[in-house]
């Protein structure tokens, strides 16, 4: 399997450009090549560069697929590095109470949020959780999405944990997408079980990760360190048993309030922190120097009206990388749309499209420790969107508004 893509507004968002790739190159954050070509071989990129380098034995092969892109933009694929897009129910009742005042923390503890969807996602099969799930995946795909990564989080004992992981694994079997997991059991304490958190972390969501990832269901521990979820005390044996199973780990911290998840993650070398509204300075310097992502949700601020804002100009500073997803989940971001966060990020976050972009690509497949997904290199899968625009700005300038042309996954044009 070949093909060759020419005359494409090549971001190649290659934070290493080697002398060769750089030739052509006239924006060097996006890495834009406004007159390009890309060459696919078994799925994989092998050639990119400007038209004018393009060796000449490319285009004369036989038997291979050519597409001319016309101008049109080519980005990595898409990449949505945070999602809880496995659950049952929906939350709009509580959407309703919100709106009449009741805070995200009042409907947590008066036995909503979190919980209510804890009681709709146990009594699904891992049929139902997919079913479910689909539309909401397919809401990503559309937008050039290539890998999703999912949470689970609303089991909270262990076969519904596991039911959740198995969900998110069979999506990638009925859709082309990429999916990597991430076990959330320290997401928020089960409804009406008389255990301490210390109990619940020991007795439940351990036992839970390790028949996980027993099962190869485990990509990566996540947990929810927040006033209304574990402490970072608590959250610590379940990265150690992380630590010992040998999967990376990522946190929600500083969501909120400020409560130290982002120096726990730091700590345990940690692929991201996630949401980090109340991060500081300090918890920027311990990113950087873990090589910890910043992913920054726009999503739930944006639902649950949160003035706070991420430390972007720390982390920039800092040089923490910055990925950008949707929080997709029934409570805190009822959002499927990544070319809405990338939106969100540049309106409420002050990031720019170029970061933004970053965000949803390169800095995402880092948020994942994925190494081979989120640049236009060779050597990187074949996993790419065309779009009908010729600026990059415009996929984040733009509301509301879906310009993907064609979606390439593992080289087969969709
Ligand atoms: N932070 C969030 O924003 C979501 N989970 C988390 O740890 C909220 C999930 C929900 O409300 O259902
Ligand atoms: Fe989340």
């Amino acid at each position: 399997m070949k093909a060759l893509i020419t005359n494409a507004a090549l971001t190649l968002l290659d934070d290493e450009l080697s002398n060769e790739a750089a030739i052509g190159v006239i924006d060097e954050s996006y890495g834009l090549i406004p007159d390009g070509y890309l060459y696919i071989e078994d799925g994989m990129i092998t050639a990119v560069g400007s038209m004018s380098s393009m060796p000449e034995h490319l285009s004369g092969d036989a038997g291979i697929t050519q597409l001319d892109a016309a101008g049109k933009l080519l980005t990595p694929g898409f990449i949505d590095c945070h999602t809880h897009v496995v659950y049952g129910g929906h939350r709009a009742v509580e959407f309703e109470l919100r709106l009449k005042g009741a805070s995200y923390a009042e409907v947590a503890k008066a036995g909503g949020g979190i919980v209510s969807t804890v009681s709709a996602t146990r009594s699904q099969s891992v049929e139902d959780l997919v079913a479910g799930a689909l539309p909401r995946v397919d809401a990503l795909i559309a937008e050039g999405a290539c890998l999703i990564e999912v949470k689970s989080g609303y089991g909270l004992d262990i076969e519904t944990e596991l039911r959740m992981l198995r969900a998110a694994r069979a999506i990638a079997a009925q859709r082309p997408v990429r999916v990597v997991t991430s076990f959330l059991g320290a997401h928020a304490m089960p409804p009406g079980e008389d255990l301490s958190p210390e109990d619940y972390i020991h007795k439940i969501c351990i036992p839970a990760l390790k028949e996980a990832h027993a099962e190869g269901l485990v990509d990566a521990v996540d947990g929810f360190c927040e006033s209304i979820a574990f402490t970072a005390d608590q959250i610590a044996p379940l990265f150690d048993v992380a630590a010992e199973l040998g999967l990376p780990v990522k946190l929600h911290a500083e969501q909120l309030t400020r409560c130290g998840g982002t120096l726990l993650a730091a700590r345990y070398k940690a692929l991201s922190v996630d949401h980090v509204e109340y991060a500081n300075e300090e918890d920027a310097v311990a990113l950087a120097l873990a090589g910890s992502a910043a992913v920054l949700l726009p999503g739930a601020f944006y639902t649950l009206r949160e003035t706070q804002k991420p430390p972007v100009d720390l982390f920039r500073k800092h040089g923490v990388p910055m990925a950008l997803a949707t929080d997709a989940n029934p409570g805190s971001s009822p959002l499927t749309s990544l070319l809405l966060a990338m939106n969100m990020g540049c309106t409420l976050f002050h990031m720019t499209p170029c970061e933004v972009l970053a965000g949803v690509t390169r800095n995402a497949a880092r948020a994942l420790g994925i190494r081979n997904m989120g640049i236009l290199r060779p050597g990187y899968r074949a996993d790419l969107a065309l779009w009908n625009v010729t600026h990059p700005a415009e996929l984040s300038y733009r509301i509301g508004f879906n310009p993907l042309n064609l979606r390439i996954f593992g080289g087969q044009m969709s």
